[in-house]
């Protein structure tokens, strides 16, 4: 491009400069991987970890003052990554494992060589300060709670699929009850207290409450689900307006969260374990490290 461009007068070549400057299209493929994307990652909700992590820790880490995170959703993120995908286009995602993502779409996380998102992670269940001794039962099936990536796939991919996600709930725990039965193991029943589960709309947390939710009114509790953001989630179960939550990330990704409430909550340790953050792009894409981003 450059050796083409040196043998042009300078009138034109400023001239195509200016017409690719006005041009509303996204780049083309000799540019840069940051030329092509405006420098935009596509983020999430901005209450979420992986936001604060990729715009504090991540962007400064590799030095990608250029990029820019644009705040979103969780469902607007994966609308913009079908639409990249469907047409082969470049796109950048703060994405996270496990999602139903890597099993609709061809995709690769970016290596972080100097890993700012941490290493694998947990997923921790914390209830409000009390709980045990106002719903010792609901207490014991939300300590026992535990699973693994696979299971919650199968519903997040049922979800996905087009099901609701309490039919989607219930499809799984019916199809799982050995599994089930442990987390009820010693429970007593219920007379329909009620709960209230607290949880933020990202596809792994929908699918989990809803599972946790259709298990606790299988021994008889009122659930209540509650979507919020992030902070009020961790909020609300600080001030006890919410009985529990099931999407606490630790220790990296809510640390923020967890520091700020520590010793108003009771953490009933992991519901699952290895998860994975990053930045995630499609496979056709030809960077392979978050270095790439760098000019
Ligand atoms: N997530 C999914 C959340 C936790 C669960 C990775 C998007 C977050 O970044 O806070």
């Amino acid at each position: 491009m450059f050796k083409k461009l040196a043998g042009i007068t300078s009138a034109l070549a400023l001239t195509l400069g200016l017409a690719a400057c006005g041009s509303e299209e996204t780049g083309s493929s000799s540019d840069s991987i940051g030329e092509q994307l405006d420098y935009e990652i596509v983020g999430i909700d901005p209450g979420a970890g992986i936001m604060d992590l990729t715009i504090n820790e991540v962007l400064p880490g590799y030095g990608l003052d250029k990029w820019e995170v644009v705040e979103g959703s969780g469902s607007a993120m994966t609308a913009a990554l079908k639409k990249a995908y469907d047409k082969e286009e470049p796109i950048i995602i703060t994405g996270w494992s496990p999602h139903w993502k890597f099993a609709s779409f061809d995709l690769k996380y970016l290596e972080d060589p100097k890993g700012l998102y941490g290493g694998a992670e947990d997923v921790n269940t914390i209830v409000r300060q009390g709980l045990k001794e106002d719903h010792p039962d609901a207490h014991k099936l939300l300590d026992q709670f535990n699973w693994e990536p696979e299971h919650i796939e199968t519903v997040m991919n049922l979800i996905q699929e087009g099901n609701d996600p309490a039919d989607a709930a219930a499809q799984w725990v019916s199809e799982n009850e050995e599994l089930v039965s442990k987390w009820t193991e010693g429970v007593n029943k219920a007379s329909g207290e009620e709960l209230k589960l607290l949880y933020v709309a990202w596809d792994d947390v929908i699918a989990s409450t809803h599972v946790v939710e259709n298990v606790l009114e299988s021994v008889g509790y009122e659930v209540k689900l509650m979507q919020v953001d992030a902070g009020p989630m961790w909020a609300g179960i600080a001030d006890g307006s919410g009985d529990a939550m099931v999407g606490a990330w630790l220790p990296t990704t809510h640390a923020n969260y967890y520091a700020e409430y520590e010793g108003k909550f009771e953490d009933l340790g992991p519901n699952l374990t290895g998860t994975k953050l990053g930045l995630v792009v499609p496979a056709y894409m030809d960077i392979d490290s978050i270095e790439d981003l760098k000019e």
